[in-house]
């Protein structure tokens, strides 16, 4: 197989021999990934740079254990040690979050979700969420989802004049589809969710609340969002996003719930969990303890704001105004540009962003009005948000760009980018240490 372009100048990663020596064309594609990952703009808001720490452990030998069960109860032997990670990530987990259990085996967070349905519903039962073009998640019972085919899934939205979630249609529909279920949280929602509000209602109709924190899990830990814990009867959430673990999730409760999550985890959905996952996990959780994290949850949203900031200067429409978050919503609409043209330019100038649908959108989900910015990785670099209006100013640029077809002028962007971001170096990458 001969190289993609991207691979083939970068030199294989020297901090990995081994597979350098043993496979140098994945070597080299390894290598690749990290020179982009150093030299670009990463402002898609749910990836992140972890830190080495936590990448080393997600390489280490825990990888090559079985240990289908739970601490003390496993059906594998040999847990001496695997039972110990596990332990510290759970207890690291209840700590943090301030929860009286944790689950911390869900691969990722899809299943974490589906193991709420599991633990909480029966097949056929409804269930209500945040509709996914409004700003929800697919597994909140989007039709397409395996949670919108096997539950009967009802969605709230959020209001025309406002772009905030409108607490009175999901107070209606509540009442009168009586979910099993309420999910509260998304993936596109740039302000602060009212879990006391989703609480309220979820009790009136004796629902159990799922509040899905993946995206702020990292502001909840550091104290930039509210929490859920007093609201919800069950957190789940990615390690991965702001919380800067891992790929993986957990699933954290009552104490009342962790019989059901944990049973709906393994054995009703999963098998082996992925120690060297947890381990990570246990390592993040450690992070996200220390008061430097709390100094970066609050940064990351101070970042958010600023870019909110310096691009409605510039004339860009704001899905809701702004941000109280990680996550600023750009509708393109009023700029001419489609939102998936604008996020492909913007990637040729090495600004890396997601085209997404905004609420109303008239245009298809594969081809949105509007791209999705966030400031959790470039405020892992150490940007400020005196540089927000330098990286408003590009996508700025980046965008008249796509909208003339000037290639060259996202060159020149590319190049700017690459030269600031060599000033920033990376947690976690080899390249630029
Ligand atoms: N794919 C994630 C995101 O980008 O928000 C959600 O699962």
């Amino acid at each position: 197989m001969s190289l993609p372009q991207s691979a083939q100048p970068q030199p294989a990663s020297l901090s990995h021999p081994a597979l350098s020596a043993a496979d140098p064309e994945l070597a080299a594609l390894v290598g690749a990934e990290e020179q982009l990952q150093a030299d670009t703009l990463r402002l898609i808001p749910s990836e992140n740079y972890v830190s080495a720490a936590v990448l080393e452990a997600t390489g280490t030998v825990l990888q090559n254990k079985y240990s289908e069960g739970y601490p003390g109860r496993r059906y594998y032997e040999g847990q001496q040690n695997i039972d110990l990670v596990e332990t510290l990530a759970v207890e690291r987990a209840k700590a943090v979050f301030g929860v009286e259990h944790a689950n911390v085996q869900p691969y990722s967070g899809s299943p974490a979700n589906l193991a709420a349905y599991l633990a909480f519903a029966e097949p056929g039962d409804t269930v209500l969420g945040m509709s996914l073009p409004m700003g929800g998640h697919l597994t909140h019972g989007w039709g397409v989802s395996a949670t919108g085919t096997w539950f009967r899934g009802v969605q709230y939205g959020v209001r025309p004049d406002t772009a905030l979630i409108d607490f009175d249609e999901v107070r209606d529909l509540a009442r009168k589809e009586r979910p099993k279920i309420i999910f509260c949280g998304g993936t596109a929602v740039p302000r602060t969710i009212d879990f006391a509000a989703f609480g309220e209602i979820a009790r009136e109709v004796d629902a159990v609340l799922v509040a899905d924190i993946a995206h702020i899990a990292g502001l909840v830990a550091g104290g930039a969002h509210p929490s859920p814990v007093p609201h919800a009867d069950v957190i789940s959430t990615t390690t991965h996003k702001t919380l800067r673990g891992p790929r993986g999730a957990m699933l954290m409760s009552r104490a009342s719930h962790a019989k059901a999550v944990d049973k709906a985890v393994f054995p009703g959905l999963q098998g082996g969990p992925h120690n060297h996952t947890t381990a990570a996990i246990a390592v993040a959780l450690r992070e996200a303890a220390a008061p430097s994290f709390r100094e970066y949850a609050h940064a990351v949203v101070a970042n958010a704001k600023a870019l909110a900031e310096a691009l409605l200067a510039r004339g860009y429409d704001l899905v809701s105004g702004g941000t109280d978050n990680h996550l600023v919503l750009i509708d393109l609409t009023s700029k001419d540009v489609p939102g998936k043209v604008a996020a492909k330019a913007l990637d040729r100038a090495g600004i890396v962003v997601n085209y997404n649908t905004v609420p109303f959108d008239p245009r298809k989900p594969f081809d949105p009005s509007g791209i999705r910015i966030g400031t959790p990785a470039l405020t892992s670099r150490g940007l400020g948000t005196d540089r927000m209006p330098q990286v408003a100013e590009w996508i700025d640029r980046g965008v008249q760009a796509a909208a003339k077809g000037d290639e060259d002028a996202l060159t020149v962007i590319r190049t700017e980018v690459a030269e600031l971001m060599a000033a920033y170096p990376a947690p976690g990458l080899a390249v630029g240490e």
